[in-house]
Parts: structure tokens; sequence; C-alpha cells
């Protein structure tokens, strides 16, 4: 029997527990608990991408590995905004930047990257194959190489062209917010970056295995339109990605510089370690972006997506237009991450 201070106690719960429902924002993007092996990943990019690290978690395969093959997806996609098919630098050169890190705090990365394919899976060989974390430009270049990755051809693809052709017109040196405007994704929409319904050039992609280790793989061609030489911070471990195996990671997308400037990804799994949870995590680093931007805030984007270490996810951005996709063994989906404006 349920004396009257237990059942005061339980109302009081369940009345705070009803506030608290009542005031889950309508896009749902709530931390989900999940048993057995998840993988998260960022823009609507990420639902054909976790498809690719499924293949392997599903199997019982290792983060790391699903990690990579995931992000491959999206930069084999050649009418995507990763990888070769990606809007070029504002010469007119496309110049990839990845990374990876896994469970032991190895980390492999790539910058300014040109007509290698593949640029996350140079990254995983930087890790594993020299004592270096880094390598850049044409060193990156060479190396890939030597470890046997083609050489592409220095081609723009159609889309690509086009939209750099339109760029051209104005060749106005302004980053614009990165954005999706519809909910219609994957390769079946060849047109989105002329139309400029989608116009955000990065996957980031962390995963728990079935071992419950952690993950994290990113990779962009970078900001449209860029310096030649300009880097963002999805090379950047610490920056783009971060992965601590006791707590948590996280990975981000949007303007790179005010990523680097907060130190972001380690930033969140700081503040995981803290005892936040992975959406709280993501709106302070973000809320810390916005206290030095100041109004300027609202004409950028940049979101963080974090998974800790129950299996939970979560993420925030500074304007609306982000959305994350989860993949584990009883969801699917595409999420619109909260924000502050
Ligand atoms: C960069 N963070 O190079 C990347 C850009 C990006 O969606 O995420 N675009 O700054």
């Amino acid at each position: 029997m349920i004396n009257r201070r237990k059942f005061i106690a339980l109302s009081a719960f369940s009345s705070a527990a009803a506030l608290f429902t009542k005031k889950l924002p309508a896009t749902g993007n709530v931390n989900v608990f999940n048993k057995g092996p998840i993988v998260v990943s960022t823009w609507d990019t990420g639902i054909e991408a976790n498809k690719g690290a499924w293949k392997i978690l599903s199997e019982g395969g290792r983060a790391l590995d699903a990690v990579e093959a995931g992000v491959m997806v999206t930069e084999a996609s050649q009418n995507c905004c990763v990888g070769l098919g990606a809007n070029p630098d504002r010469d007119g050169f496309v110049t990839l930047d990845a990374c990876i890190m896994d469970e032991f705090f190895n980390c492999g990365s790539v910058a300014f990257l040109e007509r290698i394919k593949h640029p996350v899976s140079v990254a995983r060989r930087v890790m594993e194959k020299t004592p270096h974390v880094m390598l850049v430009g044409s060193g990156a270049q060479l190396f890939a190489v030597a470890e046997g990755f083609p050489l592409e051809e220095q081609k723009l693809s159609p889309e690509a062209q086009k939209a750099y052709d339109n760029w051209l017109k104005q060749s106005e040196y302004k980053p614009v917010i990165n954005i999706e405007r519809t909910g219609n994704h994957g390769p079946s929409a060849p047109s989105k970056l002329e139309s400029g319904e989608w116009n955000h050039d990065t996957i980031g992609m962390v995963a728990m295995d079935g071992k419950g280790n952690l993950s994290g793989s990113c990779t962009t061609s970078g900001m449209g339109f860029k310096m030649r030489g300009r880097l963002g911070d999805s090379p950047i471990i610490g920056a783009g990605l971060f992965v601590d195996n006791e707590v948590g990671a996280c990975t981000s997308t949007g303007q790179g510089e005010d990523v680097i400037r907060i130190a972001g990804s380690h930033t969140v799994v700081e503040l995981m370690r803290q005892g936040l949870s992975p959406e709280a995590a993501c709106k302070k680093a973000v809320q810390r972006i916005v206290k030095i931007k100041g109004e300027k805030a609202k004409e950028i984007q940049v979101a963080f997506l974090a998974l800790n270490k129950k299996g939970e996810a979560g993420a925030f951005a500074i304007n609306k237009g982000f959305s994350y996709a989860i993949k584990s063994g009883t969801m699917e989906k595409l999420v619109p991450a909260n924000s502050l404006f």
C-alpha cells in the first residue's frame, strides 16, 4: 500500500514528469536511450551513410570500421556535397579534409587533399601506418598514392561546375549559412546543390558498436568557394571530432572557424563527462559560440552531434535547418535538431 507521504512524493514526481513531457520539443530531438549498436551522422545525407555503417555494426563489427565505411558512402556519391563531386574552392579546385578517431585515442587526419576519392580512408592510414596524426596537401597526396589510392581526374562534377559558375558571377567572399530546406534527400536528388536547397558540405559520424566501444569520423570539401588552402574544423581532432571511450563522442558541422575557436567537439565531450546529456552538452557549446559572436551568430550555422557511452544521442544547432540521422536495431530516422534561433 502506498502511504500518504509516498503518494505525495509520487504525485509530485508524476506532475513534474508531465510538465517535462509537455516541454519536450515538437522536433522530437530527445535523447534516445539505446541498447546495442547505434550510429548517428550529420545532415540528411546521414541516412544513406548510416546504412553503410550499419552493415558492419549489425554483424558485430567494430565502430571504427563502421564510421569509415559509413562516410565513404557519402564521399563516393558524385552528386553530393561531400567528396570529389562537391563545391570547389574559389580557384576552382576541390580540396578535401577528413579525420577519424577510435576508442583508444588513436586518430588520423588529412587536410587540403586533392584528387583522392576517400580522404577518410587516407586519414585512417595516417593513424595506422605513421607515427603522426595529420598530413596535409601534397604530402598527404603523396602518402595516399604510395598507399595505393588512385589519383582521380581533376574535374568538377556537373553540379559543382554549375554552382561554381554561378558563384563566379558575383565572386562574393561570404560564407553562406548551412541549411537543409527540404526533407527530400539521398542519391536521387542530384540537383540540390544547383538549386541551393542544400548547401552543406560535410558529414560527421559517431557510432557505438556491440561491445560498447565508440569511434567517429568526419569528412568534408569544406566551405564552398573558400580561399585556397583554408581549413575548417572537420580535420582537426578536438574541433570537428572527438572521441573519449569512457564518456562519449562528438562531431560538428557548420562554420568551422567558430568550432575551432572553442575546441568544439572536445568541449562537448568534456561537458558530457560533467554529467550533461548529449543534447544539453551540444547546447552549451553552441551557447558559448553565440556568446562570442553576439548577433552575428544569426548569420552563421554551427551544429554539434553527440553520442554518450549509454547510447544516448543528441544534437543542437545555432540556427534552424540542421538535422541528423540515427540508425540502431530499432530505429532509422532523420531528426530535426533544436536550435537557439
Ligand atoms: C568547414 N565544418 O569546413 C566545415 C563545413 C561544414 O556543412 O560543416 N559544412 O568549416
